[in-house]
């Protein structure tokens, strides 16, 4: 590659000139937004440890009433962006959320999409557009952008989940915010997951011409995911992670337009050397323990954990040894891919 001219080797009195007319020469900078043969990321891999956040959360429970915050929510910061990041990764906000029993967070809307992964707790909902989604352990619940939602909590002890929204893009599209309204009043039906999408292959039969919703089906039970990829297991060679991805079952699209959610299955003591993908993921541990490694950086993760890798990132992953471990990987291959830009590449 040639060897580009620097700014220094410009005469000071030129640069000045440039500056007044709030231009630039482009040589001296182009290499720093097209570097060769891989993007540099910003992000750094990054392990936020259950452990050690939940009690933090639950003293936010006593610090700040609901009313306060709204949304109760611990921001995963990106290291690589510093203290007060609202970001994981380039494309990817996280939080960890806590509602307490009797508690609501009020009903609003706003443009960026976002999903829920519930990570402990029993009784609480989210209503979204009138349908009410029941929140268990390891469900997916999705608010997608222009939706209404409010959170409830009918249960006896502290619900907390973790959301993942496409926020950084909305603000870097300077498209990012939110209309509030009144709590909402659920139609007296179980969500779609438990009715008309209630078995894979199947959807409601339809008059001609009649609309399909954009969004069918809002909540994704992880019973049903989890037993989804048991019975795919058994037929999958070792060494191999076992992945199902959460789709549109009208369409076969992913479930929200920008942000991608794909069920992952390690068996017990199983190593899997990822594919380095041009999506940027947030791996988030249902159930089991293991390890993995992110561009030679290796995190020990368990249930409740969640971890990242930056875009382009050599990953591999290792299940404890005697249980299988279950995870929901987070990523932006859908967005990528309607930008004509996913890749992935295979490892040395
Ligand atoms: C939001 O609407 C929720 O509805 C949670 O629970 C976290 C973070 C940024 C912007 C909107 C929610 C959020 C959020």
């Amino acid at each position: 590659m040639a060897q580009l001219g620097t700014l220094e080797e410009l005469p000071l009195e030129y640069r000045e000139a440039l500056a007044k007319q709030s231009t630039g020469p482009l040589w001296p900078m182009m290499r720093n937004v097209l570097p060769h043969d891989r993007p540099s990321a910003i992000s750094k891999p990054h392990l936020w440890s259950y452990e050690h956040i939940r009690p933090l959360l639950l003293r936010a429970g006593e610090l700040t009433p609901v009313e306060k915050a709204e949304r109760r929510v611990l921001v995963l910061a990106d290291p690589g962006r510093g203290e007060g990041a609202m970001q994981v990764t380039s494309s990817i906000y996280c939080g960890l959320q806590l509602l307490l029993p009797g508690e609501k967070a009020p009903a609003h809307k706003h443009t960026p999409s976002a999903a829920r992964i519930i990570v402990e707790g029993e009784g609480a909902y989210t209503i979204v557009d009138g349908e009410k989604c029941v929140m268990q352990h390891g469900d997916l619940v999705l608010t997608p952008g222009g939706m209404w939602h409010d959170h409830g909590h009918e249960g006896d002890q502290p619900v907390i989940w973790l959301d993942a929204l496409d926020l950084p893009l909305f603000v870097y599209l300077e498209g990012s915010y939110a209309v509030e309204g009144e709590f909402q009043t659920p139609r007296n039906r179980p969500d779609s997951s438990m009715l008309e999408y209630a078995e894979a292959g199947l959807v409601p039969t339809r008059a001609p011409g009649s609309a399909r919703a954009k969004y069918p089906q809002l909540r994704y039970p992880w019973s049903k995911t989890r037993a989804g990829l048991e019975k795919l297991a058994a037929y999958t060679d070792r060494g191999r992670a076992v992945e199902l991805d959460y789709v549109n079952p009208e369409t076969g699209e992913p479930c929200l337009p920008t942000m991608g959610f794909t069920a992952m299955m390690l068996a017990a003591g199983d190593k899997v050397r990822a594919p380095v993908t041009s999506s940027s993921n947030v791996f988030h541990v249902i159930d089991g323990a293991g390890s993995s490694t992110v561009n030679g950086k290796t995190v020990n993760w368990k249930r409740g954990d969640t971890f990242s890798a930056p875009v382009f990132s050599e990953i591999d992953h290792q299940a404890g040894g005697k249980d299988p471990a279950f995870l929901i990987r987070i990523h932006d291959r859908p967005l990528q891919e309607k930008i004509g830009f996913y890749e992935e590449r295979g490892r040395a």
